[in-house]
């Protein structure tokens, strides 16, 4: 393969920043994006922090209470979620970014990769450059830092522009990719959670230079096929993934016809829960969490029912998918009088998934 020049871009305490730009009199004080629940007062978790609250350990994810407790003695400032106007912006900065190169590849509402090999005549330092230019426009047209991460392949892209959050530019040339992976944790590799990391360090595992001293064979034999190939060629910063605009999906399907028309509700759940798992194995592939659960029927006159539900949030679990799509059958069943002839379940209202998520999920 070429040698090619992948920046990563990811905008820093991104929902977090995007608060302060429209307010500047709480830059400097710890903000706190939160997703409040329906359930009154201070429930609910962390969306975001910026970097001043992260000094004092509030993360993504955590309670509000939490991390009130954990600012208390601060000037700190909590903000309810408002994702139409982080939606904005982020199109803005998309579009920005789109300008640069036609190998775009968006992978969460703030972050995107670019190969601009042909731009830069395939020079990761020209790479660099160029990066800092869109780090100026990217504050000169929307008063936002981000980090970036320049590399010869969208992997060490990743893993460097994580290396110097905020406001960072790490670029590392293809003849330095071994000796900048070295040192870092396993952790540092995407798809490696807490789990699997706690595995490799029980296997004496700390640092990707560690990793990379296993054999291909040794690793699949531990990991499985899939998982231990790409641990070894993430060890050795080997990564020959494509930078590519995913098309978007609006919705995933499997469809079947019963052995015989039926009313059963065992039989029907039967190939219906094989329908789901199906639908499941596409959405984790496509990277995709979903809203929205719906079954369809087929009757005997060929004429179509469907039921749907919306979920209360996002998941990609298969559970949930199952549970909701037996709960939708049994309507259908009850409204009904038909016998059924085919059987499907669809999942839509897709998310993208932030970051790698369910990629750590996958693997977990
Ligand atoms: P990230 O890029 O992971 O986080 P960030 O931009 O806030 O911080 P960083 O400087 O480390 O890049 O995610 C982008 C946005 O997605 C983030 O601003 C808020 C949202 N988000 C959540 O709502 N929940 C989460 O668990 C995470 C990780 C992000
Ligand atoms: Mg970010």
């Amino acid at each position: 393969m070429e040698p090619r020049v992948v920046l990563l871009v990811d905008v820093d305490h991104f929902f977090a920043q995007c608060e302060e730009r429209a307010t500047p009199a709480i830059r400097g004080r710890p903000v706190v994006v939160c997703v409040y629940s329906a359930r009154g007062e201070d429930r609910g978790v962390v969306s975001t922090a910026n970097y001043v609250a992260r000094e004092f350990g509030v993360v993504s994810g955590m309670p509000i209470k939490r991390a009130k407790q954990r600012l208390r003695e601060e000037d700190a400032v909590f903000i309810p979620l408002r994702k139409e106007f982080y939606t904005q912006v982020s199109e803005r900065i998309m579009q920005l970014l789109r300008g640069y190169t036609e190998k775009f590849e968006q992978v969460s509402i703030d972050e995107a990769y670019l190969d601009v090999t042909q731009r830069v005549q395939g020079h990761v330092d020209h790479g660099k450059t160029l990066a800092a230019e869109i780090k100026a426009e990217l504050h000169r047209r929307e008063g936002l830092t981000c980090s970036v991460g320049v590399a010869p392949n969208k992997l060490v892209a990743k893993i460097a522009a994580s290396q110097k959050k905020p406001d960072g530019l790490v670029a590392v040339n293809p003849q330095e990719v071994k000796a900048f992976l070295a040192p870092l944790s396993v952790g540092e590799i995407p798809g490696v959670g807490k789990k699997t990391e706690k595995r490799m360090e029980e296997m004496g595992i700390k640092t990707i230079e560690d990793l990379a001293t296993y054999r291909v064979e040794d690793l699949t034999r531990i990991f499985g096929t899939t998982i231990g190939t790409y641990f070894y060629r993430a060890s050795h910063g080997v990564d020959e993934t494509p930078v590519r605009a995913k098309t978007r999906v609006k919705q995933v399907s499997r469809i079947t016809t019963l052995r015989d028309d039926t009313r059963d509700f065992a039989t029907i759940l039967g190939d219906l829960q094989q329908l789901c798992e199906a639908v499941h194995d596409a959405v984790i592939r496509k990277n995709l969490w979903f809203k929205s659960v719906g079954v369809i029927a087929v009757v005997e006159d060929l004429t179509m029912r469907t039921r749907s539900q919306t979920l209360a949030t996002p998941t990609n679990a298969l559970d949930v998918l199952k549970r909701w799509s037996r709960r939708l059958l049994e309507e259908l069943l009850q409204d009904d009088t038909a016998k059924i002839r085919r059987i499907g379940v669809k999942v839509s209202s897709f998310t993208e998934a932030v970051h790698q998520k369910n990629l750590h999920e996958f693997l977990e």
